[in-house]
């Protein structure tokens, strides 16, 4: 299965907070890639899969269109994406299959400090800058309130001391560049991170069979991420005889846990990474 179409082309962004994510993703799972001079592809050694390097905003499209197979990409993006697409009367052309837990951030909306806001009724008449007008736009619309959206394709945090907006709505992380502009956030549109699209067009049994192989992997690694491989001497009830007990913990493992533990009278503590692991 190694003719151009037989191969699966994932799109990822080129540069930008998902870059890295990922392509490590993506290499955990096993793949070696083989990155090209002019760096639009990345090549698949050991596996039929390429990946194609684009801006994050194409990649909805590229996987809509049936140019990519599968895409990676903020919900954020895809969102937006779909919603334009059902605007223009075309309805799912991709799903959303996979949540990668990275790029975690929210749309929120964000108002100059002192700005009274007491839910969407305070929206009403309100000029509201964003990068994101269908997803605004329908959060406007289902809560019946009649604004008007201000687009700016970046720097929206600027909007309000432009004079050019009441309120903002962006993405945000940790909240610093809201802060940093006097902003405070009011409301939360969506939740986002990082997830896998796939086309609608059915790829074939091969590749589907890669692709699931593909998810799998990812299931594993994600599950790894925080996981550690606990070792233990713990003492039997009863007598001073000890057992090696062998764990494996989902969660980060605190010094207060171990620390507990060996007031329990449990010795010989090892906390390890664990690498892979196949449910
Ligand atoms: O060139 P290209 O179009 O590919 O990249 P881009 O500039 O459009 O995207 P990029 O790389 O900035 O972000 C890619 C994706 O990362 C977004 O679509 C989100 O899904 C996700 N993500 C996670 C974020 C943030 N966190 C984030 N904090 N995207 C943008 N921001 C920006 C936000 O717009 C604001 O300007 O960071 C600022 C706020 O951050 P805090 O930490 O100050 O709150
Ligand atoms: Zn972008």
């Amino acid at each position: 299965m190694d003719s151009p179409e037989q191969r699966i082309k994932i799109a990822v962004q080129k540069t930008g907070r998902l870059t890295d994510h990922s392509v490590e993703l993506l290499e955990r799972c096993g793949l070696t890639l083989t990155k090209s001079k002019d760096q639009l592809i990345y090549y698949g050694e050991n596996m039929p899969i390429d990946l194609l390097l684009v801006r994050d905003d194409d990649i909805p499209g590229l996987v809509s269109e049936d140019i990519c197979d599968l895409g990676i990409v903020g919900l954020n993006v895809v969102e937006e994406k779909r919603l334009n697409l059902e605007a223009g009367g075309n309805a799912g052309l991709f799903k959303q299959i996979y949540e990668l837990d990275f790029g975690h951030c929210r749309l929120a909306l964000a108002a100059p400090e002192g700005t009274e806001y007491s839910g969407p009724e305070s929206l009403e008449k309100s000029r509201i800058a964003t990068s994101y007008i269908g997803i605004l736009s329908n959060y406007l619309n289902k809560n019946n309130i009649d604004a008007e959206t201000v687009y700016f394709s970046g720097a929206v945090e600027i909007a309000p001391k432009l004079g050019r907006a009441d309120f903002i709505c962006d993405l945000v992380s940790t909240g610093s560049t809201l802060k940093a502009n006097g902003l405070t956030e009011v409301e939360v549109l969506l939740e986002s991170e990082a997830v896998v699209i796939q086309t609608q067009a059915p790829l074939g049994a091969d590749k589907q069979a890669l692709v699931d192989k593909i998810l799998q992997r990812l299931d594993g690694v994600l599950q790894v991420r925080e996981s550690k491989y606990i070792m233990l001497h713990a003492p039997r009830s009863g007598n001073d005889e000890k057992v090696a007990v062998h764990a494996v913990c989902r969660e980060t493992v605190f010094w207060e846990t171990l620390e507990n533990l060996k007031a329990a009278g449990a010795s010989s503590l090892l906390v390890l990474p664990v690498e892979k692991m196949l449910a």
